[in-house]
């Protein structure tokens, strides 16, 4: 845990050997465009550290995931969308449509979102 893993494209976007557009850096988590965007914003925002899932952020480094949460705020303050509403969404497992076991918070707005989500 903690450890980049050779085989997870977001530890390489981490590293630089995958590129991506970068939108925010802190010093425990990185933001990105999400290269298939289901909104006008839709950023990623992971933790520079390898975690499958938030369950298991939240249980090895709960500091950590609170960096992620503060980071995804300040993507939509940074896009203009903190006032109008936005959504924070980790997806978890493979029924809930995760498909990077990299943990991730989705930052979605610039647009009326439904719900229940699909
Ligand atoms: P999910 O919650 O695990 O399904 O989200 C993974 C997201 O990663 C999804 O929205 C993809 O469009 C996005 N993504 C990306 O931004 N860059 C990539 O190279 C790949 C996936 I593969």
């Amino acid at each position: 845990m903690g450890r980049p893993m050779t085989d997870c494209l977001f530890c390489k976007i981490v590293s630089g050997d995958v590129p991506a557009e970068i939108v925010r850096e802190s010093a425990g988590a990185l933001a990105f465009r999400d290269i298939n965007p289901q909104a006008p914003t839709h950023v990623l925002v992971i933790p520079r550290d390898h975690r499958p899932t938030v369950a298991e952020l939240a249980a090895s480094d709960p500091g950590l995931l609170a960096e992620v949460v503060r980071e995804a705020h300040q993507v939509a303050v940074d896009e203009g969308i903190a006032e109008t509403g936005y959504r924070v969404v980790f997806n978890t497992g493979p029924q809930a449509g995760q498909t990077v076991f990299h943990v991730h918070a989705h930052v979605l707005g610039g647009r009326g979102l439904n719900w229940p989500p699909g």
